[in-house]
């Protein structure tokens, strides 16, 4: 702004004639001094749109609550959970056939029965079962008292032999004969000496006594039986070889 005086000075002085009146002669007078600054020229146009500034400062917690976010991923697997209760019994199912005409049962039996002839068969050709009529007799090849027989048994689901007939007693006598070694049998004296019973008091109705036996008048309350087949009455203290009926 300060140009435009000095150019309007310029203007005037080189522009007056020298020579446009009478007298024109003489030496140009000295430039006068520069004029005052003039008022400020109006604002220029727009610069161009600046770069955006720095985020500013969080605000106060003041504001509403914004959307809730994604859900995250899975967590791990919980552990299980206690047992509940037992639930109602429920519904009866249909009515089964009855079990003489069900098929699957009736093949079922038959597998059943051929693997168990074929165990028996096993068990007859090894000398570890022995089968007389509805009976099965077994040794443990063990001798105890007439007491821990009676246990063994038991504990194996029989109970200690007691020959009812002759062809038990040959059954049971074949065992005997093959571990050498003699057994009590299932026959005990009773409350009267000399009278002998089955164990569950009930009166003999087959003996095969050894000759002069029983002899022991009340002083031996447990039988044996000899490797004969023939009985005598024993003390129940003695080893006898264990055999069981099932
Ligand atoms: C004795 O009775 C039983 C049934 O209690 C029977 O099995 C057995 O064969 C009978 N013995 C004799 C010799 O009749
Ligand atoms: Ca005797």
């Amino acid at each position: 702004s300060s140009l435009f005086p000095v150019t309007i000075n310029q203007i005037l002085f080189f522009s007056v004639p020298n020579c446009m009146v009478n007298k024109c002669a003489g030496t140009p007078g000295i430039p006068g001094t520069p004029g005052a600054n003039g008022l400020p020229g109006r604002d220029g146009r727009d610069g161009m749109k600046g770069d955006s500034g720095p985020p500013g400062p969080q605000g106060p917690p003041s504001g509403m609550p914004g959307l809730p976010g994604r859900d995250g991923l899975p967590g791990v697997k919980g552990s299980q959970g206690e047992k509940g209760n037992k639930g109602e019994r429920g519904e009866p199912g249909p009515q089964g056939l009855p079990a003489s005409v069900d098929p699957e049962l009736q093949e079922s039996l038959q597998v059943l029965k051929h693997r168990i002839t074929r165990l028996e068969g096993v068990l007859t050709l090894e000398g570890k079962l022995t089968e007389v009529g509805e009976k099965i007799l077994a040794t443990s090849g063990k001798e105890v008292n007439f007491e821990t027989t009676l246990k063994a048994c038991e504990h194996a689901g029989g109970s200690i032999a007691t020959p009812r007939n002759k062809e038990e007693n040959d059954a049971i006598l074949d065992i005997v004969k093959q571990f050498n070694r003699y057994a009590y049998l299932g026959i005990r004296e009773s409350d009267v000496p000399g009278e002998f019973q089955y164990l569950d008091g009930k009166p003999l109705n087959y003996t095969n006594w050894h000759a002069s036996e029983p002899n022991g008048k009340g002083g031996e309350n447990c039988v044996e039986m000899y490797t004969d087949g023939g009985w005598n009455d024993r003390k129940c203290n003695q080893y006898r070889l264990t055999i069981c009926e099932f």
